[in-house]
C-alpha cells in the first residue's frame, strides 16, 4: 500500500488520438464509497484473482491502496482504492482534496444497498462529487449499487431504481452510469467490462478488426477477453445470431453470457491453480476447446493483453481452420495492443493485497 501523502501521479487528462496506438495512456480511477461497501472486494476479484469467498478475509483499507493495471491498447489504470472510514473521507475532502481529485478519469462510487444510513451516504457522495466537479469536471462517474444479493429478488428492481434516481439527483453536473452489482454473481463482471470498454483508447479499431476476423472464419461469435481480469472488452456476433437489438439476440437468449463466461473462466482458473499448485496469477491455459453437438468453442492466448474466444457451429474442419486463422491474425492485433510484448510485468501490482 502506498501512503496517500507519498502519491504523485501524473495523468493525461485528454486521451491521445487513435492514430498513436503505441503511446502510453494512463487513467486515474477513483474507487470510493463508505467503509465496508465492498470496494476492495470487487477490486481483488476483478484484478487480483480472488474468488468471492476470499474477500471475507480482507481488512479495512487504510488511506489509499494504489494499484497499476496494464491493459490492452497500451492503457494503464491507476486504480485508487480509497478506504471509506470517516476519518479518511475527511482527509480526502480537506487536506488531500486537490491531490485526490485532480486528473481523475473515472470515479466509481459504491453504495451498499443494505446500508442503514442512506441519507448519510448521500451527503458523503454529494461532497465527493462536488470535489470532483471542482478538480476534474470532465471525469466519468459510475454508480455501483452493490451487495444486491442481500435483497430478495422480487424487491431488487424497485429498490435499485429508487436508489439510482435519488443518487442521480445529487450528482451535480455529472450524469452517472448506474449498475446493480454483487460479488456473488456475474453482475460485477458486466459493470467492470463496460467501464473498461469505455476506457480502452483504440477499441473502435480493435472492434473493426474483430468483426473482419469473425466474418472471415465464419464464426457465430468472437469475444476478446482482457488477459488478467478476463473481462470481455469487446465482442462481435454474426448477423444470423445478432438481430441488431443488443438486448434481444435472435438465437441466443442468454443476454448476459459474456459476463457469465468471464465468471466461469475465472473460477476455472482458480480451481486449476488450487489443484495444480500453480500461482493464482499464472495464465494456466493457452488453449481451451469445447466441442458440443450443437456448437463448438475455443479460447486461445492471443496478444500480450488478450485471449480470444470463438464460437462456431459444429464441424471439425471449420473449427481447425478458424483456429489456424486466429493464430495468423495475432500479429495484426498485437500491433493494436501494446508495445510491452516481452514484459512480464502484467496485471495488478497491489502490494497489500498480493501479500494478504
Ligand atoms: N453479501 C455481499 N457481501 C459483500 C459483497 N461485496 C463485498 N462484500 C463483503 O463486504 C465486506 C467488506 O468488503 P470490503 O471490500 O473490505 O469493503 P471496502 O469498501 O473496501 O471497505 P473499506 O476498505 O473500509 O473502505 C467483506 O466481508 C465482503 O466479503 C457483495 O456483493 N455481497
Ligand atoms: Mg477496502
Amino acid at each position: 500500500m502506498d501512503n496517500l501523502n507519498n502519491l504523485s501521479i501524473q495523468d493525461e487528462p485528454v486521451a491521445s488520438p487513435a492514430s498513436e496506438p503505441r503511446k502510453q495512456k494512463k487513467k486515474k480511477v477513483l474507487l470510493m464509497g463508505k467503509s465496508g461497501s465492498g470496494k476492495s472486494s470487487m477490486r481483488s476479484i476483478i484484478f487480483s484473482n480472488y474468488v468471492a469467498k476470499d474477500t471475507r478475509r480482507l481488512g479495512a483499507t487504510i488511506d489509499v491502496d494504489l494499484s497499476h493495471v496494464k491493459f490492452l491498447g497500451n492503457l494503464t489504470l491507476n486504480l485508487w482504492d480509497c478506504g471509506g472510514q470517516d476519518a479518511f473521507m475527511e482527509n480526502y475532502l480537506n487536506q488531500q482534496r486537490q491531490h485526490v481529485f485532480s486528473n481523475v478519469g473515472v470515479l466509481i462510487y459504491v453504495f451498499d444497498i443494505e446500508s442503514r444510513d442512506f441519507d448519510r451516504d448521500l451527503l458523503t457522495y454529494r461532497s465527493i462529487v462536488q470535489a470532483l466537479a471542482q478538480f476534474s469536471p470532465t471525469a466519468s462517474v459510475y454508480l455501483l449499487i452493490h451487495k444486491m444479493d442481500l435483497i430478495p429478488p422480487v424487491q431488487r428492481e424497485d429498490l435499485y431504481n429508487h436508489r439510482v434516481s435519488i443518487v442521480r439527483s445529487k450528482s451535480a453536473t455529472f450524469d452517472p452510469t448506474p449498475f446493480a452489482t454483487s460479488i456473488w454473481d456475474q453482475s460485477l463482471y458486466k459493470a467492470w467490462a463496460e467501464i473498461i470498454h469505455d476506457l480502452v483508447p483504440n477499441l473502435d479499431q480493435i472492434e473493426k478488426h474483430l468483426g473482419s476476423l469473425g466474418k472471415m472464419i465464419m464464426a457465430e461469435e468472437v469475444l476478446l477477453f482482457e488477459r488478467s481480469s478476463f473481462l470481455v472488452v469487446s465482442s462481435w456476433c454474426s448477423k444470423e445470431i445478432f438481430t441488431g437489438d443488443k438486448d434481444n439476440p435472435a438465437q441466443n437468449p442468454t443476454y448476459d453470457r459474456n459476463e457469465r463466461l468471464s465468471n466461469i473462466i475465472k473460477n476455472f482458473k482458480q480451481s486449476t491453480s488450487r489443484y495444480t499448485g500453480t500461482p493464482k496469477s499464472a495464465e494456466q491455459f493457452s488453449v481451451f476447446e469445447l466441442k458440443m453437438p450443437n456448437f463448438c468453442m475455443f479460447i486461445v492466448k492471443f496478444t500480450t493483453n488478450t485471449y480470444l474466444g470463438v464460437v462456431l457451429p459444429p464441424g471439425e474442419e471449420r473449427f481447425n481452420a478458424a483456429m489456424e486463422n486466429c493464430y495468423i491474425a495475432r500479429k495484426e492485433f498485437e500491433d493494436l495492443d501494446s508495445p510491452a510484448k516481452k514484459s512480464a510485468d502484467r496485471g495488478a501490482t497491489s502490494e497489500s493485497l498480493e501479500t494478504a
